[in-house]
């Protein structure tokens, strides 16, 4: 194995460490896989076809930057004739379908479970949040009373699921039409999204229809092509996404602050660990259940252990995060590393992120890696427990036992790095209305205000993954610390709100990093200036609070108008290309980082980072300097001030700021 530079691959200190009792013990990471592969350089411009068997086709970029002949144009084309702008187009269009599939899979599974939890056939599940259950039905045109008039009760809660569910699952096979929660976007937003033919008709129907027209020889026009894209993409954010989300709080609890801890740290020597890896928390809920029965303790005690300590990694943590305070053991780049501590007992797993290196790793360890779901089987792993919602307790039971029995089995030397940090989470989008809304004058009131007046100069969403490309969280901590210095607000999800959480920035003490106007924010209200609002899916919470942001007046009437940006500064999986479609369609500038996978076409690409803002009033941009993308969010936040004609307040009030600050140095200085 080669040397590694631990501080280049992760500023993370856990990692480090764990990364050289990795090399020491021999065991091969996914750090040295990347020193030991390079990308292929035309793949990674997305140039490379291999959707027939006559390619794979590869369309290098032109050699000359001007004056191109027509036959040099030709030699760059695949077989059948697919231009660039044609080959880029379709794997950008493939990895919306994908991500839109993954998410819109996850919600298909929230929903069913919903329609079982409604008619009282699961195990260990109930309507936590009848508050939120009642909001919802009333956006799917679900009566939430009965009788007429002054006889008119409240109708029970299971009865609004019972005619909830069905309607929500079947948006997922509706086949024309608009999806229901286009209606929750501002008007204008609709109207545009109606002026270009981009409102889904349902969930699987786009996905399906993109994977057609990018079958070899269908839609070979870039611009059409991008279309259905946005269609698709819009199907996710803005339904399989808002779906998960929603149903996910009715059942298990819309998130409101909570305590945390989160890195490696978190995993406990004489307890018995047990850490939940993928995306679906239904599973983790129950798990979370079990892991607090006294017979359950009482077997772990048996086994020679203090007790359990149940801990998540990547999306399923920050669900089970934000709803039951479940610690979190890390993100994505965190995986191989649990298991190199030699105390982890079991690493669960369901869908999406989770590496197959996993099953080679475990084998170095006793670590069982245990998978329950049927849709991701992993060779090499110790067993497989299949999630059953009618009996979902009895299964986390069994994995738990699983677990436990394996404590006894530990070998190799362990190592737990002492790395954890406290947070605060669970800003949902009810929250932050709670927090940051007023009575008076409608939601999300407050923000504005301060938006309006300058202390806050902006908000900004930083969202995403780890790339191994890239040194794990540089990125995300060097692009937030420079928003939040400049009074930029931050909503973050993913791996990267882990990230944040790791280095402090998920407490209200991390005012001190803030610029004045911030920090006050913060001090008064008692917030972090990085508010977690979840996983993945839960960035439909980020397009529901910046509909807010326009409907509480002031800032505009469209997403578009907003001073927002957005960004995923480590980006890697295909959600992640989904997710981003769906907000620069929603009007947000988005950037991301590493690489852009669609640079082997100038044309499509500038399109992307230029045209497409004509028609929707946000755009893709790409930059890998994490100081200079935030540059770039900021002079886009501060040009959508002066559009606004709130440039001029923030001067005042910072300004009036330093004046009161100056004051309160003199009057210290007259007191000494
Ligand atoms: Ni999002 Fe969450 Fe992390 Fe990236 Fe993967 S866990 S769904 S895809 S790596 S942020
Ligand atoms: Fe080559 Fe065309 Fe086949 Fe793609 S579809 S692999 S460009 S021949």
């Amino acid at each position: 194995m080669a040397e590694l530079d631990f501080e280049k691959l992760t500023m993370d200190p856990a990692a480090q460490e764990l990364l050289k009792k990795a090399q020491a013990e021999g065991v091969e990471t996914i750090f040295d896989r990347a020193k030991a592969m390079k990308p292929c350089p035309i793949g990674i411009e997305g140039a490379c076809c291999r959707i027939c068997a006559q390619g794979p086709c590869r369309v290098p970029p032109p050699k000359k930057k001007e004056g191109e002949t027509g036959e040099e144009k030709k030699q760059r084309m695949g077989l059948c004739g697919a231009t660039a702008e044609t080959i880029v187009a379709r794997n950008f269009a493939r990895m919306v379908a994908a991500g839109t599939a993954s998410h819109s899979d996850h919600a298909r599974g929230v929903a069913k479970l919903f329609i079982e939890v409604a008619n009282g056939r699961t195990q260990g599940y109930q309507i936590k949040d009848v508050a939120k259950l009642r909001r919802v039905a009333q956006d799917w045109d679900v009566a939430i009373t009965v009788g007429e008039g002054d006889d008119a009760k409240s109708r029970p809660a299971a009865d609004i699921a019972k005619e909830l569910g069905p309607k929500v699952l079947a948006e997922f096979g509706q086949q024309e039409g608009e999806i229901n929660y286009v209606r929750r976007a501002p008007k204008k937003r609709q109207e545009i999204w109606r002026k270009h033919g981009v409102v889904p008709r349902g969930v699987d129907i786009e996905v399906v229809e993109l994977m057609h027209r990018t079958h070899m020889g269908v839609d070979q026009d870039y611009h059409n092509l991008i279309k259905q894209s946005t269609r698709c993409a819009l199907a996710d954010g803005w339904s399989g996404s808002m779906i998960s989300t929603d149903l996910q709080d009715i059942m298990f609890g819309c998130p409101v602050p909570i305590a945390g801890e989160i890195n490696l740290g978190v995993l406990k020597e004489d307890h018995v660990n047990v850490v939940v890896h993928g995306h679906e928390p239904l599973l983790p809920e129950m798990l979370f259940v079990a892991s607090q029965e006294p017979e359950m303790i009482q077997y772990a005690q048996n086994k020679g252990a203090k007790g359990i300590q149940l801990a998540g990694m990547c999306c399923t943590a920050n669900e089970v995060l934000m709803r039951h305070g479940v610690p979190v053991a890390g993100n994505y780049l965190h995986q191989e590393l649990a298991i190199i501590t030699g105390a982890l007992d079991a690493l669960v797993v369901d869908v999406q992120c989770v590496m197959q290196s996993l099953a080679n790793v475990a084998k170095c360890y006793h670590t069982k890696i245990i998978t329950t779901d049927d849709r991701a089987m992993m060779e090499g792993a110790a067993m497989h427990i299949p999630f059953d919602d009618h009996h979902a307790l009895d299964v986390a039971r069994q994995v738990l036992r699983a677990a436990i029995d394996n404590f006894p089995n530990r070998r190799s030397p362990v190592l737990i790095p002492s790395d954890k940090s406290p947070t605060v989470v669970g800003f949902s989008s009810e929250t932050i209305q709670y927090l940051l809304g007023g009575s008076i004058r409608g939601t999300y009131y407050t923000l504005n205000d301060n938006v309006i007046n300058g202390r806050i100069r902006g908000v900004a969403g930083v969202v995403g993954c780890n790339n191994c490309r890239t040194a794990q969280d540089t990125s995300h901590m060097v692009l937030i610390k420079e928003l939040i210095k400049n009074d930029v607000i931050v909503l973050s999800t993913g791996c990267s709100a882990m990230a944040a959480g790791k280095y402090g920035l998920l407490t209200p003490e991390a005012a001190k990093y803030c610029g004045p106007g911030l920090a006050e924010i913060c001090e008064t209200v008692g917030i972090p200036p990085v508010l977690h609002m979840g996983a993945c899916v839960d960035n439909s919470r980020i397009l529901i609070a910046a509909t807010a942001c326009v409907k509480a007046g002031g800032l505009g009437t469209d997403i578009s108008d907003l001073p927002a940006a957005g960004a995923a500064p480590e980006w890697m999986s295909e959600k992640a290309i989904a997710i981003g479609q769906y907000f620069v369609t929603s009007g947000v500038y988005t950037l991301f980082g590493v690489t852009f996978p669609t640079t082997g076409s100038e044309i499509f690409t500038d399109y992307l980072f230029k045209g497409i803002e004509e028609e929707y009033g946000g755009k893709w941009d790409f930059e890998a300097d994490p100081a200079v993308m935030a540059k770039k969010m900021i002079a886009h936040i501060d040009s959508k001030r002066k559009a606004l004609g709130i440039d001029k307040a923030r001067e005042r009030v910072l300004m009036d700021m330093e004046m009161r600050r100056q004051m309160a140095d003199a009057a210290a200085g007259e007191e000494h």
